[in-house]
């Protein structure tokens, strides 16, 4: 017989010892002689829940629940093994031919480390590259229950856990937090009902309105494909070349110029979700809505010097401060806020087209209604496991919030999942400790690469009947997502936007508008800055004449500043009213978690405690800085004046005048400065004198105060002196309350 005959017996006889050799029927098939199986239609004994997929365990190895997904103990257990469990010897020498010998290829433990070792990085993120996250709780207010079925905003009191990662945009993995760059403020809401995605940014525009340029400008706002040059800056020629041709990216590029473009912290920033999304509630009415974050602390920068000084002397600026907020018990705090409009056909609101992403409505038309707050209170324990690892994406919709037709939002609903399967390896990545839903999964995904779970069943299909024909589809009483039927309009396919979206310069004017004085001269200067690094005269000038189609004053000073002359605009300029809620100036906040530095030596240590306590009680964090390490007096030296620098304080208190010692090697280094006054150390001097010109609360009391006189700052704005440490510090704590003393530079434009 030929092969094929004995496969076909073999399998033949196979199937008879399963029918006890009568011809299996097709179910259901009519006229086939045997019982139909219907499909069922009421569930059947669940499976049991698989373990893999179920909610993360929190429970420790002795059951104990703990809230929160297992930790692995690393480093603690009693013996080295292999990643088989193997107890090892030796994990410090390689197996060689006699020791002087070369290593033998026969060595698994050495193969083992080395290769695991080689594979330790994944690929970082095409953007957003560099991050920072913290863990936390979201708490409903309750306040949006009549917009949204969605629980977790629903139910007054309800308690989400979630995680936050912030970044910047352009940088590789290593590059500096503070550079000039839109911020990434990425939440993931571990909710009941599944997990909800907020991906927003620290700016509420887009530099662009068609996902389908974003390779574009992400190409030109990132380094030259030449040489990988320069890391996480706007300032060079393609980044203008584009944005300066595709003038719909010049809202953003403000923002960007802006101070909004060097946060102070992350603490420090509103966040957005920038797109309109639409709520459903439980009646079915749906609202459109845009996203808000509101910080508890309100939303501060750095000043340009300040930031480029940070840059190279603690480039992990952000991170830090954040990590040490949270350790601190400063923890950092948001409200989530609504703008909420009507779901009309048109999707607009005061005649701004809600599906366009270069668009705010400004919050003095559509007030921010606060629905909850988020604590962060908990650093990662594994920079990789979470921060690393951890996938947003917009599609991550819970029942009660659906997407718009927002053509940028539309794309990245695509992105999202793609660029996970190159970055996490593989579609499996909701498995990964930091992605897996809190709500129960029962999907019907199945196998991969990087597949975690043991999957049991047969029928990984619906409909089905062996698996008693489960799991079943939920209905409305179930709380099922339910995509809102809206009218896709009867429409010729076209590569094009609507109209509204041709518009591309009332909301810039209008933004610039609403800048106070100090603001404009920043945003002046950031301009001139970045267009002065680029090498190409064209560039320049086309910026200018965008510049020149939003405001006259802001494009004169520009061209002044690079010697080109002014274009007239190419638009009438439009009629804007101000949106004062845009600008970051005028206001009072909390000073929770800032930083004060206190300049010491042997002199009135007891006003340095009773001022450092003070501070403390005060919620904001002590820095004693001396002219060596160890202990002045009973005090601890946290910052030496080789390691201080002013960038670190948000306001400098001056205990003492430093004299260098007469037997101290001289600091002739940078922080040395231009002598000054030799009877006070140079590198106080340089402290003051940074804080001085960054615009920070300075205050001194006994020879502090006397050297501020001497320097001739004493009576300059928000410099203060007095008798005593705690009323130096009253002050200084009244000046920091508005981040920072403007009025010691009055702005030249109006
Ligand atoms: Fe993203 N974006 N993006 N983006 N985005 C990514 O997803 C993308 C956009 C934002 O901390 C990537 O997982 C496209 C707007 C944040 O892990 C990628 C478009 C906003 C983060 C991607 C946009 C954002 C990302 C890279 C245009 C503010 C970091 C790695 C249609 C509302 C998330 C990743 C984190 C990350 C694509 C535009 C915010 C490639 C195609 C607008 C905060 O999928």
């Amino acid at each position: 017989r030929t092969p094929a005959e004995v496969i076909k017996d073999a399998a033949e006889a196979a199937v008879d010892a399963v029918t006890g050799g009568t011809k299996p029927d097709v179910p259901g098939k009519p006229g086939s002689g045997t019982p139909t199986i219907d499909e069922p239609t009421t569930p059947a004994e669940p499976l049991p829940p698989k373990h893999e997929q179920g909610q993360p365990d929190t429970r420790t190895p002795t059951g104990a629940e703990t809230g929160v997904p297992p930790v692995s103990h690393a480093q603690q257990g009693a013996f080295l093994t292999t990643a088989q469990g193997a107890r090892l010897r030796d994990t410090d020498h390689s197996l060689k031919a006699g020791p002087r010998g070369p290593i033998l290829l026969q060595d698994h433990h050495f193969r083992e480390k080395i290769t695991h070792f080689d594979h330790e990085r994944i690929p970082e993120r095409v953007v957003h590259a560099r991050g920072a996250g913290a863990h936390g709780v979201f708490t409903s207010y309750g306040t949006a229950a009549d917009l949204t079925r969605a629980g977790f905003l629903k139910h007054k009191g309800k308690e989400t856990q979630v995680f936050v990662r912030f970044s910047t945009v352009l940088g590789s993995r290593g590059s500096a937090d503070t550079v000039r760059d839109t911020r990434g403020f990425a939440t993931k809401f571990y909710t009941d009902e599944g997990t909800f995605d907020l991906v927003g940014n620290n700016m509420p525009v887009f530099f662009i309105q068609d996902a389908i340029k974003f390779p574009d400008i992400i190409h030109a706002a990132k380094w030259h494909p030449d040489r990988e040059i320069p890391q996480a800056q706007s300032a060079h020629d393609t980044f203008w070349d584009f944005v300066s041709l595709h003038t719909e990216a010049q809202h953003h590029t403000m923002w960007n110029m802006s101070d909004r473009g060097i946060p102070r912290s992350y603490r420090m920033m509103e966040g957005f979700g920038v797109h309109t999304f639409r709520l459903v509630n439980d009646a079915g009415e749906t609202v459109l809505v845009k996203f808000h974050w509101k910080p508890k602390l309100g939303v501060h920068s750095q000043v340009w010097e300040e930031t480029q000084l940070t840059g190279g002397v603690d480039p992990d600026y952000h991170r830090r401060d954040l990590y040490d907020s949270i350790e601190a018990g400063a923890y950092p705090e948001w409200e989530l806020g609504l703008q909420v409009f009507p779901d009309t056909p048109e999707e607009t609101f005061a005649g701004i087209d809600l599906l366009d992403p270069t668009k705010i409505v400004p919050e003095e038309l559509a007030p921010v209604q606060p629905v909850g707050k988020l604590v962060l209170n908990r650093t990662p324990t594994n920079f990789h496991a979470e921060v690393e690892q951890v996938a947003f994406h917009l599609g991550n919709l819970v029942p009660g919030i659906d997407v718009t037709n927002d053509p940028l939002l539309q794309g990245r609903l695509f992105s999202y999942l793609d660029t996970q399967l190159t970055r996490l390896a593989g579609p499996n990545f909701h498995q990964i400790p930091i992605n897996r839903p809190h709500a129960p999964v029962n999907d019907m995904l199945r196998d991969g690469f990087h597949q975690q779970a043991v999957h049991g069943g047969v029928a990984p299909y619906r409909p089905n009947s062996l698996d008693g024909g489960n799991p079943f589809e939920a209905g409305d009483k179930e709380n099922a997502f339910l995509d809102v039927p809206v009218v896709v309009t009867e429409a010729p396919k076209v590569r094009d936007l609507p109209v509204s979206f041709k518009d591309h310069y009332t909301q810039v004017r209008l933004f610039w508008q609403s800048m106070s004085p100090i603001e404009k001269e920043h945003i002046i200067r950031a301009y001139t800055f970045e267009l002065g690094k680029c090498y190409h005269q064209e560039i320049r000038e086309r910026q200018l004449q965008c510049l020149a189609n939003i405001d006259p004053v802001l494009c004169e000073q520009v061209a002044t500043g690079l010697g080109l002359p002014v274009p007239a605009p190419t638009i009438e300029l439009p009629q804007v009213t101000p949106s004062p809620a845009l600008s970051q100036v005028g206001h009072q906040w909390p000073a929770d978690g800032r930083i004060v530095g206190i300049v010491v030596d042997d002199t009135d240590l007891d006003g340095v405690a009773e001022v450092r306590e003070a501070i403390a009680g005060a919620g904001m964090v002590p820095l004693i800085i001396a002219p060596h390490g160890g202990k002045v007096g009973g005090l601890t030296v946290q910052r030496t004046f080789a390691t201080a620098r002013s960038i670190e304080f948000d306001a400098l208190l001056l205990a003492a005048a430093p004299v260098p010692a007469p037997d101290a090697i001289p600091a002739r280094d940078e922080k040395a400065g231009a002598p000054r006054t030799a009877a006070v150390d140079p590198r106080v001097n340089l402290m003051i004198d940074e804080c001085w010109r960054h615009a920070k609360a300075i205050g001194g009391w006994g020879p502090g105060a006397e050297l501020l006189n001497r320097i001739g700052l004493a009576e300059t704005p928000g410099v203060v002196t007095h008798d005593t440490a705690t009323g130096v510090l009253a002050a200084v704590q009244q000046l920091m309350a508005a981040h920072r003393v403007w009025e010691r530079f009055p702005a030249s434009v109006a």
